[in-house]
């Protein structure tokens, strides 16, 4: 097992467009072995394969309370939304320090393969449903702060400059 690192806001590779995987195989079920121990690290309660570079179709998740409840979605398809939003407070591992609201569909339903290569269809709801959208967003090339308006896009792109010059 391996901690992979984190890509940060304004790094242009995380508006790369992830691929769907063709194969799971051993090297697809490594990879997502090392996601969810990176995730458990940061820590989040979530991780898309583009926050650690590698632009596949990949999403781990846990929102359980003893985090003990890991869900893996290989090519995750959103295939419904509910009519009613909601707005809640998210964050991003790959934009640290960084909390706003954000208005999203309450619930959706999502199809995507297991790391056996089975499909299988998953009603969220919750901070599951919050969760599981935002990291779609992110195999988009996406970002939630792309939902805030252009001034405060701007004060956390300087706040991240900061912080990220600080770091190297
Ligand atoms: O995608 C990511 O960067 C992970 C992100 C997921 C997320 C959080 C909140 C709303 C929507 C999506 C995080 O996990 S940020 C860290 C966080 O929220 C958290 C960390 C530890 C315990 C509880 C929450
Ligand atoms: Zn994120």
């Amino acid at each position: 097992m391996a901690l992979l690192s984190i890509l940060h806001y304004p790094d242009q590779r995380l508006h790369k467009v992830a691929k769907p995987v063709e194969h799971i195989d051993r090297q697809i079920r490594n990879l997502v072995t090392n996601m969810a121990e990176t995730m458990y690290a940061a820590p989040g309660i979530g991780l898309a394969a583009t926050q650690v570079d590698i632009h596949k179709r990949i999403i781990v998740i846990d929102v359980s309370d003893v985090r003990d409840t890991l869900h893996i979605f290989v090519n995750p398809e959103i295939i419904w939304s509910s009519n009613k939003r909601k707005v809640n407070e998210e964050g991003c591992l790959s934009v640290p320090g960084v909390y706003d609201g954000i208005e999203r569909a309450e619930q959706v339903g999502v199809r995507a393969l297991n790391e056996n290569g089975d499909l299988f269809e998953l009603e969220c709801k919750g901070l599951l449903a919050i969760c599981i959208q935002h990291e779609i967003d992110h195999l988009l090339g996406k970002i939630f702060v792309e939902y805030l308006s252009p001034f405060k896009q701007m004060q956390i792109k300087m706040k991240m400059g900061k912080l990220n010059h600080a770091i190297l």
